[in-house]
């Protein structure tokens, strides 16, 4: 593996691509000096990089480089929880986890005893989707449903368009309306903020669609600030004035649709009064959102995944996606939806993941409902590898999840760069390396290119990728497979299916020389103006068959989410508040939330409040909250702001919580409770009661 191209003899710049769970996925380069990294930036090259990093990556190398990266394996000599921790060497580290492992596969409750619980702390295919999928598939373990985040999302769009497939975000500048419909760029996908920018100064309309009037919603020349988990209603009636005014494209809607009739009669009664009782928006609002949106072509609606974070989830991104199909904006490349792009690359998973390893058919475990599952799983959950993750941070129902890692009789094992609030629960820790330090090949969920990630310095420390920490437990394991032994460019280089049209261009010696590629596509690329959906008809599916046979309404409709004032009254009255958490600027996630930069940026753990919602409960603004419901509580500091509109309270997440000054964070009180489709938790369907602390 070499790097690309030098600028010294005594500097060089190396070709990475950003690992975080963000739809960027930048291309940057490293300038390595005597084998330091002393300098990160933007790829200009890359189109949609364009020269610039986000705060948080600009800062990558104080992350590399922090005093608290883990350098060597630790054992835990203290109670769980505690972060008590003696060094040892890889040597006992890979030999305690052997030996229990071992033992636990060979007793009655077999290896499905032991569970792997990964995300996306690197997206990166070989360290997330690679070796780790091929190792526990061969050791027969649970297999982990990764739902924390976006399958809810995931499932109803794909109800709709067949898969993950949708208008490309380099497109979205010529667009004449954009709807940020739960999306909030100038946090969470910068680059696209940047196109928008662009669509604003030729004269588009921006409209955002949020419970928050968030940083990007302050930027549009209209936000509609809807009750949290109603969006559905929303669409339906957008839906019912398009019809009701003959704003629909005939010939798109004859051709490329399945179902209209179908859909028309069920949104007759869909009026914009009805859907303005739900949403607590004026009637007056979504008809002046249907005559724009019905009278400007192209319109492209950028949905993220905050909105299907709710009960009701899965069904309301099914009925979002109907939209462009009834005003033909897939028509145009700048018209249409995007969710994600990641269904547009043609990967070979079997390759990658190997499922063809695996020796019995293990019972699944869905990561949502980990606290659950730690807790009342049968046979139960014995060992529990982490890695890529931070569960004890991230996972809703703190209280259950912190009950399930304290278990005497479970051996956790923690592979991460730093000791974070899971770690601290851990038998065995193991340091792992930085994005600097190893190698990866990358797809993306909010641009259409390849990305290779080069090793711009030796791992420090003692610290491995995950990768190679799985080729030395299998080899310990006395495996013999050979998938389990590749290199990391092997594997990269069977992620994807190098024959498909959408891959023929994609050269990959070229990939490795320059660091990115774009896929295969016409251009524009307009991947639905001749139908040409995923679905199983290939059309757009307003009717599903595939929802019908699942015993799910088959058409678009709303599902009210589990805890809101109108679905759960009593509830309600005793937690009346409506609290969302969405991403933080300066985190992602939990990652960055450690390092000092970072936390002085955010603050601290704060709640926004209404100023009617605080007069009545007589706080002031700073004032140290306690925020509550039957589940648990969490301390953070007022902030009365009419940003969020009464009954909603929304607090940046995620803090660390054993860096929070009571050492919680806000998933002590949202819930294991599961959306409709995908078995997401519904991070953002809670109901709380705040008053002053202590
Ligand atoms: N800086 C930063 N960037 C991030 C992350 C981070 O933590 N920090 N996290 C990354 C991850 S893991 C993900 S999954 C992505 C996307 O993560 P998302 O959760 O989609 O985050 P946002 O794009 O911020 O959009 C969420 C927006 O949805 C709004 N919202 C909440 N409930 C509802 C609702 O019911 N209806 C509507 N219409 N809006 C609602 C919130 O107020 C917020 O403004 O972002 C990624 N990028
Ligand atoms: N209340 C609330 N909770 C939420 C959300 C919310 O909006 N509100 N968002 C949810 C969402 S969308 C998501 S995606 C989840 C995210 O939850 P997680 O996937 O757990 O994400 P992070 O908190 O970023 O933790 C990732 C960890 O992986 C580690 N890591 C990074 N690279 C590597 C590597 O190469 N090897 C190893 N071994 N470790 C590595 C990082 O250091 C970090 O500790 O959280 C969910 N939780
Ligand atoms: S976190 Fe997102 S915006 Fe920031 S560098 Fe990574 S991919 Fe780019
Ligand atoms: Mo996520």
């Amino acid at each position: 593996m070499r790097p690309a191209s030098s600028s010294s003899a005594a500097a060089i710049n190396v070709h990475g691509a950003c690992p975080h769970d963000c739809p960027d996925t930048c291309a940057f380069l490293t300038t390595v000096e005597n084998g330091r990294a002393v300098a990160i930036a933007g790829a200009k090259d890359h189109p949609t990089t364009a020269g610039v990093l986000c705060t948080k990556v600009a800062h990558y190398l104080e992350r590399t480089y922090s005093e608290e990266r883990l350098l060597h394996p630790l054992k835990r000599v203290g109670p769980k929880g505690r972060g008590e921790f003696a060094r040892i060497s890889w040597d006992e580290a890979l030999e305690t986890i052997v030996r229990r492992f071992t033992e636990i596969a060979s007793s009655t409750d077999g290896p499905e005893a032991i569970v792997p619980y990964s995300y996306a702390g690197t997206m990166g295919l070989v360290q997330s989707s690679g070796m780790d999928r091929r190792f526990f598939h061969r050791l027969g373990a649970s297999i982990l449903d990764r739902t924390i985040c976006s399958s809810a999302g995931f499932e109803g769009y794909k109800a709709t368009i067949g898969a993950t497939v949708g208008t490309d975000p380099e497109q979205f500048s010529d667009a004449r309306l954009i709807i940020l419909w739960g999306t909030n760029p100038i946090v969470s996908n910068l680059h696209l903020w940047r196109q928008i920018q662009e669509a604003k100064r030729r004269g588009a309309k921006l409209i955002a669609i949020d419970p928050y009037r968030s940083q990007s919603a302050q930027k549009c020349h209209e936000h509609l600030a809807l009750l949290p988990g109603t969006d559905a209603a929303l669409a339906l009636a957008l839906m019912h004035c398009l019809i009701r005014d003959d704003r629909i494209d005939h010939d798109y809607v004859a051709r490329y649709t399945l179902g209209f009739d179908a859909l028309k009669a069920r949104v007759a009664d869909w009026t914009p009064e009805r859907a303005a009782r739900i949403t607590g928006l004026a009637t007056a609002a979504i008809e002046h959102l249907a005559a724009d949106y019905g009278g400007n072509r192209p319109t492209a609606i950028r949905v993220n995944y905050g909105l299907q974070r709710h009960g009701g989830g899965g069904m309301a991104m099914r009925t979002i996606a109907c939209l462009p199909a009834l005003t033909g904006d897939w028509r145009h490349a700048s018209g249409g939806i995007l969710l994600s792009t990641s269904g547009t690359y043609p990967m070979n998973t079997a390759a990658l993941e190997r499922p063809d390893l695996l020796p019995n058919r293990p019972r699944h475990i869905n990561m949502s409902a980990i606290g659950n599952a730690l807790l009342e799983a049968r046979p139960p959950i014995r060992a529990l590898y982490v890695y890529n993750s931070n569960p004890v941070a991230v996972a809703p129902e703190s209280r259950k999840v912190v009950r399930g890692f304290s278990r005497e009789d479970l051996f956790t094992v923690v592979h991460d760069s730093f000791l974070t609030d899971t770690a601290d629960y851990a038998d065995i820790v193991l340091p792992a390396t930085t994005q600097l330090e190893h190698f990866d090949i990358h797809k993306s969920y909010g641009h259409l290119y390849v990305l290779v990630n080069h090793p711009a310095i030796a791992p420090l420390g003692e610290a491995k990728p995950n990768s190679e920490v799985f080729r030395l437990l299998a080899r310990r394991l006395g495996f013999t497979d050979a998938a389990l032994f590749e290199s990391d460019l092997e594997i990269a280089r069977q992620a994807f299916l190098w024959d498909h049209p959408r891959m023929r261009g994609v050269d990959w010696a070229k990939l490795l020389e320059r660091g990115w590629e774009r896929l295969s596509l016409p251009e524009p690329f307009a991947p639905f103006a001749q139908g040409n959906f995923f679905t199983p008809s290939g059309r757009c599916e307003f009717y599903s068959e595939t929802l019908a046979a699942q015993g799910i309404d088959p058409l678009p409709h709303f599902t009210p989410p589990h805890e809101s004032r109108a679905s759960a009254p009593e509830l309600a009255a005793r937690f009346p508040l409506a609290l969302i958490s969405p991403p933080a600027r300066n985190f992602l996630n939990s990652s960055f939330g450690h390092l000092p930069r970072f936390r002085e940026e955010e603050g601290g753990p704060r709640l926004e409040l209404h100023p009617e919602d605080a007069t009545a409960r007589g706080l002031a603004d700073g004032d140290e909250l306690r925020i509550f419901n039957d589940r648990g509580e969490f301390g953070a500091q007022l902030r009365i702001t009419d940003r969020v509109r009464p009954g909603v309270a929304m607090s940046p997440s995620i803090w660390w919580r054993k860096l929070s000054p009571d050492g919680r964070n806000v998933n002590e009180v949202t819930s294991q409770k599961l959306t409709d489709f995908g078995g997401t938790a519904a991070f953002y369907d809670v109901l709380v009661e705040v008053g002053p602390a202590g």
